[in-house]
Parts: structure tokens; C-alpha cells; sequence
């Protein structure tokens, strides 16, 4: 299974090409759209999400609501190009954490314009229709991928335990569920109210905000992934996958970070007739995955583009002054989270694939 996308985020629309979807997953336009709202909306996006109702149209693919097996083209056409058309609205004062500098750099441009377009997050709307195609497959095997937000901006969520937030009868009801009611992608309600209040804060001052969301898969068989071959490793490519969304800087799978301060005798998981007591590695060891719950956190930096802008220098005069300043969201970490459930299955769609084989399901 893969896929690329194209477009920009304000021009002509966001496509993608998703190739190696077996034939006979049924799928549905509704299903799909709201997908793609879940990632749309959320307390601290901007007017942008506002604008764009991200109706998707599949171009290719799927014949009578079901995957015919060939390339799936999926095209989402812009409603925010009426406004753009035919305007071209320079970059001059890259803005620190963007990627306007180096890109700019890179490819020779003269001014950011084009950086902006191609790196804006817009693209991931893409990467979720792909990934409704991949948890359409999943669900055939009763796979599901779930997420939700632990911190905005040093706000933590009071959640249950991580060996709770491990467990499949309890992610859904107290984590899932919860997060698609909070408008923050929160499952923690009180946390959601102070969390908002601190997107106000920041939307006021003209700052931004990012955080941590977690992304469980549950119904994983073992054996995804493997350990003969680095590029193999499932953790690697998830990893990869979570690492490739626009302003991701960390990835942490089970325990994480924090196995670096354990004993070895407290760190792994033991194997226990009828089951495994813990699960600290997060559902893979080795580059495989051993039956478990996939646990992975992700954390997000905040967005790049300040109202309130950072000391920048002009590309074309070399003199010091402040960063472009462009409508944007103030938090983002919710979308990020939907986002990185397509990316997730997307790849774990793919190694199962490789597992099994398979041209129609
Ligand atoms: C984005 C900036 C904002 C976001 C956009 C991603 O867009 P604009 O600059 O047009 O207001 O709203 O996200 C989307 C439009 C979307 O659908 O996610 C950026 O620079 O990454």
C-alpha cells in the first residue's frame, strides 16, 4: 500500500493517489466526509476550516460503493482558491520554525510563496481520505485505530494510568468516546475547559499553542512488521509515519522515554498464561507486533505562524524585522491526532498486507 498526495493550500485543490487497496472493501461517501470533519474541526483552528467543507471526490478506484483493486484518486478541491485566484501574495520574512527559510533555500526561490503552500498542513485533509480507505480495511479484521489529546500547551488531562489507557475495554469508553465529545479532542471534560481558555489566552495575545496526543491500536495480530530488516521494523515506520506530519517533533511508543530510568525486571512485559499482565512496550517488540495494543504519543510543536510575530529577517534587504504574518490556527493538536490515526493506518494496513497478501478481501 501507498500513496502520494499533491496540491497546495490555497490553490486549486489537495489530491491523492492511493495504489495496492485490495478489491471488495465497501466503502461510502458519508463515511468519508466525516472523516475528514473529524480533522476539520476543533477549538483553535482558524477561519480556514471555516471556509473549506473538504467534500472529496473519488476520481477513480471504487465502482458501486466497493474498491475495484486499481489506484484510488481522490481530489479535494479548494473552496478557498476563489479568493486566491489569480493573486500572488509574497513571502519575504520567513517565520521561524516554518519551513519558508530552508525551503526557500533549497529550491531557489525568492520568496517563501511557494514553501508555504507546498509545507501548509492543509495536505494532511489528503492523507485522511487516504487513511479512511486503510481503516476500511482494517475493520475487516476487526483493527481499529483510535486518538485523542493528553496536553495542550502544559495542560495535562487527569487520564487513567497508562496501563489503563492500554487496555481495550477501556479505550474506547473512557478515552475514544470521550475525545470526540471535547472540542479539544480531549477526554478529559474539565481539562477540555482550561485547555480552551488557554487557546483563548494565546489567539489573544497573538501566540500559538501545541501538546502530546496518543494513538492506540487495538485488534493488531502478531507478527506486523519485522526484525530481519531495519526499513522492516514496524516502530520505524510508524514512527516515520507519526514523524511526517507537519509540526510533529517527537514519537514515543508504550512507556516510552521513561524505559530509560527502569530496571530491566521492571521494564518488560512478562508472558502470563492467560495473558500478558502489561503492556510497557506499547504492542511491538522487536519491530513486531506481539498481539498487544499499539500505544504510541505523539507530540506537536506549536503552529509556526504568530500574530503576534517573531524576529525575522527580510529575504530581500537583509535587514532584521518581523516574521510574515498570515491567518492560521492558534491550536492545531486535535487535527494532528486524526491526522496521525490515518497515518497509522495507513501503515499498519500496509504491513498487513505484506503479512497476509491479498488482491480482494
Ligand atoms: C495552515 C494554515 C491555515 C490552516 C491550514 C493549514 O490555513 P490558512 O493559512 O489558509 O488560513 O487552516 O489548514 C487547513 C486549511 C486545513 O484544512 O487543515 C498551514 O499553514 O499549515
Amino acid at each position: 500500500l501507498r500513496f502520494l498526495t499533491a496540491g497546495e493550500s490555497h490553490g486549486w485543490g489537495i489530491a491523492a493517489v492511493l495504489d495496492g487497496m485490495p478489491a471488495g472493501i465497501e466503502v461510502s461517501q458519508e463515511e468519508l466526509s466525516v472523516e475528514l470533519s473529524r480533522r476539520r474541526r476543533g477549538y483553535g483552528r482558524g477561519e480556514r476550516a471555516n471556509i473549506e467543507n473538504d467534500h472529496v471526490l473519488i476520481a477513480s478506484g471504487v465502482n458501486d460503493g466497493k474498491t475495484t483493486g486499481a489506484p484510488i484518486c481522490i481530489v479535494i478541491p479548494n473552496k478557498d482558491y476563489e479568493n486566491w485566484k489569480g493573486k500572488y501574495v509574497p513571502i519575504y520574512a520567513p517565520r521561524p520554525g516554518h519551513a519558508d527559510f530552508a525551503g526557500m533555500v533549497k529550491y531557489g526561490f525568492n520568496d517563501c510563496r511557494p514553501v508555504a503552500e507546498r509545507a501548509s498542513a492543509r495536505e494532511t485533509a489528503a492523507r485522511v481520505a487516504c487513511g479512511y480507505f486503510a481503516k476500511k480495511l482494517l475493520e475487516k479484521e476487526n483493527i481499529k485505530v483510535m486518538s485523542w489529546v493528553v496536553s495542550i500547551g502544559g495542560i495535562w488531562a487527569q487520564l487513567p494510568p497508562l496501563e489503563e489507557r492500554m487496555s481495550k475495554e477501556e479505550i474506547p469508553k473512557k478515552l475514544f468516546y470521550l475525545a470526540e465529545c471535547s472540542e479539544v479532542r480531549c477526554p478529559d471534560l474539565e481539562a477540555t475547559g482550561r485547555m480552551k481558555k488557554l487557546i483563548d489566552e494565546a489567539r489573544e495575545k497573538g501566540d500559538t499553542l501545541g501538546g502530546i496526543f496518543e494513538v492506540a491500536v487495538i485488534g493488531v495480530p502478531v507478527g506486523l512488521g519485522s526484525y530481519v530488516q531495519w526499513d522492516r521494523r514496524l516502530d520505524g515506520r510508524l514512527a516515520a509515519a507519526v514523524m511526517s506530519i507537519q509540526g510533529v517533533k517527537g514519537v514515543e511508543f508504550g512507556v516510552g522515554f521513561e524505559f530509560s530510568e527502569m530496571m530491566g525486571s521492571q521494564a518488560h512485559d512478562p508472558l502470563k498464561l492467560p495473558k500478558r499482565p502489561s503492556n510497557r512496550a506499547g504492542g511491538i517488540e522487536g519491530g513486531v507486533s506481539n498481539g498487544e495494543i499499539i500505544f504510541m504519543r505523539a507530540a506537536m510543536k506549536p503552529i509556526p505562524t504568530l500574530k503576534s510575530p517573531l524576529p525575522s529577517v527580510d529575504v530581500r534587504t537583509k535587514k532584521e524585522c518581523q516574521a510574515y504574518i498570515e491567518r492560521s490556527d492558534v491550536c492545531a493538536v486535535g487535527s494532528a491526532a486524526v491526522v496521525a490515526e490515518s497515518m497509522v493506518a495507513l501503515v499498519v494496513a500496509d504491513a498487513l498486507l505484506e503479512m497476509r497478501g491479498g488482491d480482494r478481501w
